[in-house]
Formats: C-alpha cells, sequence, structure tokens
C-alpha cells in the first residue's frame, strides 16, 4: 500500500525490489593499482584506507582545503546547574578568521556532572538551531539533550546552515568561501557535506578542551543530510570513535548501484552543492562508481558505525543502507572485529548490536525520533568504543 502510494506520488523512482539492478560492489580490499587484496590490518591501515579514503575525496564528497586560519571560542552564555543540577551547558560562538574575514557559528554543550570523565556526542543539527535557552526550557526529540546527559554522556549540537547555507545559492555566506584558496581542481573541491563536517570536528576540538571529557569514545550523529555528514565526518577526522547515520539514504548509507529511492542522478539534481562536481560525472553510470558507500562504513573500521532507518522512508532505501553495513564486513573481519554479517535484515524496531557495528530499522517516517536515540545509546553503553 506504501509502495502503490509512493510510487504514484514520484513515478521516476523506483520503490520496488524486484527492479533493483544487477550490480557488483567494488571489493573494499582490493587495491586500485592491480595489485590484489589487502590481507591484514596493517596493510589496510597504511596502504589501503588511505587510497580509499582520497578515492572518495577526489569522486564524492571533495577536498577540504588546507589553509591556514584562526579559531576562537567565546562563551555566549552558561548555565552551571542545567537539567536540575545534573549539568553544566554552554551557548559557544566559534569564529573562524581568516585574511581579514571572518564566519562564525554557535553551539550549544553540556557536560555532565559526572565523576569520571565521560564521552562526547556532537550532533549535527540540519533542520534548526536549539539555543542554550531553548534545551532549558524543553527537550526536543530531535536531540534530546537531558536524556543524553542522564544516560551518561557529553553532547554538543550546531546548526548546519550557520557553517554553510544549505542553499544552491549559498556559497559566499558560508565557510568554504571564507577557506578555499582557488588553486585545487574545482571537480573535487569540498561542497557543502563536508564543510558540515568539519564544522562537527571543530565543535569537538573545543570539546576536548574541557573538563570532564574522557579522552576517547566521542561520537558524531546526524539524520539524513546529517547522516550523511555524520559518516563522511569519521572518515575524515579518526578521533570519532563512533558514528551514527540516521535515515541517511543516498550519498549516506545506502548503497548507490540499487539505484532504490533517491538516486545519485536525482540528488546531484536536486542538492549540486552538497557533494563534489566529479561526483556528478557518475549521474547515468553509478555502476563506474571506484567506490560504493559500503566503502565509506569500511574507511571508519575498525571504529563502530550505527545506521538507522525507518520503514516508510523508502526514499532513503533501507535495504541499501543495511547491505551497506553488511558490506564493510571484511573490514572488521581483518581487525577482528564482530560485525553484522546476516544478508536478512532485522524485524522492525529490534535493533542488531554486535562489538562493531549496529542497525535497526523503526517503524514510521523519516525523522530522528527517541526511539532511535535510545537504541543507539544502548549501543554506545555497550562500551567497545
Ligand atoms: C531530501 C534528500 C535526502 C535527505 C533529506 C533530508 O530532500 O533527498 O537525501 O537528505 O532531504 O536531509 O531530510
Amino acid at each position: 500500500e506504501l509502495i502503490e502510494s509512493l510510487s504514484k506520488k514520484r513515478t521516476d523512482f523506483n520503490y520496488r525490489e524486484q527492479n533493483v539492478p544487477d550490480f557488483e560492489l567494488p571489493d573494499p580490499l582490493r587495491r586500485s593499482d592491480g595489485n590484489g587484496r589487502v590481507q591484514s590490518a596493517q596493510q589496510w591501515s597504511q596502504e589501503r584506507r588511505p587510497v580509499l579514503l582520497q578515492t572518495f575525496r577526489d569522486h564524492v564528497y571533495g577536498n577540504r582545503p588546507d589553509t591556514e586560519f584562526e579559531i576562537s571560542y567565546e562563551i555566549v552564555q552558561e548555565e552551571s546547574n542545567a537539567f536540575d543540577g545534573t549539568a553544566i551547558a554552554k551557548q559557544v560562538r566559534a569564529t573562524i578568521d581568516r585574511n581579514g574575514k571572518s564566519l562564525s557559528f554557535d553551539f550549544v554543550m553540556c557536560i555532565p556532572k559526572s565523576e569520571r570523565p565521560v564521552p562526547a556526542i556532537v550532533h549535527i543539527n540540519n533542520r534548526y538551531f536549539l539555543s542554550l535557552d531553548q534545551i532549558l526550557a524543553d527537550e526536543d526529540p530531535f536531540w534530546p539533550a537531558k536524556t543524553i546527559v542522564s544516560r551518561g554522556y557529553a553532547t554538543a549540537s550546531f546548526h548546519t546552515k550557520h557553517v554553510d547555507p544549505d542553499r544552491r545559492d549559498g556559497y559566499d555566506e558560508g565557510v568554504r568561501a571564507l577557506l578555499d584558496d582557488g588553486d585545487s581542481d574545482p571537480m573535487s573541491r569540498w561542497k557543502s557535506l563536508s564543510a558540515w563536517g568539519w564544522a562537527g570536528s571543530r565543535v569537538l576540538d573545543y570539546v576536548l578542551r574541557q573538563d570532564g571529557i574522557a579522552d576517547s569514545g566521542h561520537a558524531i550523529v546526524g539524520h539524513s543530510r546529517g547522516g550523511k555528514t555524520a559518516l563522511w565526518a569519521a572518515a575524515e577526522d579518526e578521533r570519532f570513535a563512533v558514528a551514527y547515520s540516521n535515515d541517511s539514504g543516498c550519498g549516506g548509507a545506502a548503497l548507490s548501484r540499487r539505484a532504490f529511492g533517491e538516486t545519485v542522478a536525482r540528488i546531484n539534481r536536486s542538492f549540486p552543492y552538497w557533494f563534489c562536481d566529479r561526483f556528478k560525472t557518475y549521474n547515468d553510470r553509478v555502476n563506474e562508481l571506484p567506490i560504493d558507500q559500503h566503502d565509506l562504513i569500511a574507511l571508519i573500521a575498525p571504529r563502530r558505525v550505527y545506521v538507522a532507518s525507518a520503514d516508510q522512508d523508502l526514499w532513503a532505501d533501507p535495504r541499501g543502507e543495511y547491505l551497506s553495513v553488511v558490506s564493510a564486513a571484511p573490514v572488521y573481519q581483518l581487525f577482528g572485529k564482530e560485525t553484522i554479517q546476516r544478508r536478512s535484515m532485522p524485524e522492525l524496531d529490534s535493533p542488531r548490536h554486535t562489538e562493531a557495528t549496529g542497525y535497526h530499522i523503526r517503524r514510521g517516517e523519516h525523522n530522528l525520533k527517541h526511539q532511535d536515540w535510545g537504541y543507539f545509546l544502548d549501543f554506545l553503553d555497550a562500551k567497545h568504543n
């Protein structure tokens, strides 16, 4: 019924499993120089992973510039007894300066008053900015800071649009215009997704300097375009021990070659400012992509990855999101990590958690909900970070 009604609304998309084309996924372990497959964790980390990471930069998300810049952080507002006195919370303004120009974005950070240092969860908010006053007044399920703190984690959240506007014509107002040097290959320059992920790393820089924060175990979390960002941010920044992508779909966890729901061609037409320009050259030839999205999960290995889907969110291709996790298994296995390998998906609302990877498919629509957070926090609690 859902498939019928969705297919009527959007006739140029495939929502039927039987129409998924035959395809072969690239083997994450196979070296691109023709020298066979890597055989050990060491070969993976030293030889294969750097090449694969650069392939993703050049073909999918773009290269971040390595220009010099200054960054400063200023406390805008502070509450030393947040959430019934259980946490300190701050609204912080990060300002990036380069060549006499600057850009500022705010984030809100909450740290539980705990006897032991705690890991932090950086949240990419692609919907709205939640100010300190707002989160103290009321819990928002999209970023349930009080719940996260009560579960023993610090957390910080920023709004994507403050870093790089989520618009075709937003370039001049965002951090890319500030940092781009103009010399790099225009086909493989970073775009908004990578800029948002970069900001997640700048939030982490600050969080790591605070009292009460552990040295390791930090996570990055995002929903939808924020979920694509979270995976890429963790690929670029190995300080993130865990990545959580919620309903991230095309260009996130979902396999591009399945062409189920949103396709590469479609996403590049709707959001030409998300992925690097070279990605657009694959619109009509996804099978020629040197990677698929399971390789993105492999880039995060042996660190932990959690992928979440919603059963009504066919646009994001839940099965394609699940199969990415399964198809990254050979890399986790090189490291001797227990990971999801079964090709059959779990039942609805029944998370499948292993040492290295986790997955659930929730009943309901495209959204990041309390239920998703609950499953994810359970995965974090299993302390394999
Ligand atoms: C949709 C887009 C998806 C997803 C979503 C979102 O319009 O097609 O790829 O990113 O937006 O971010 O909510």
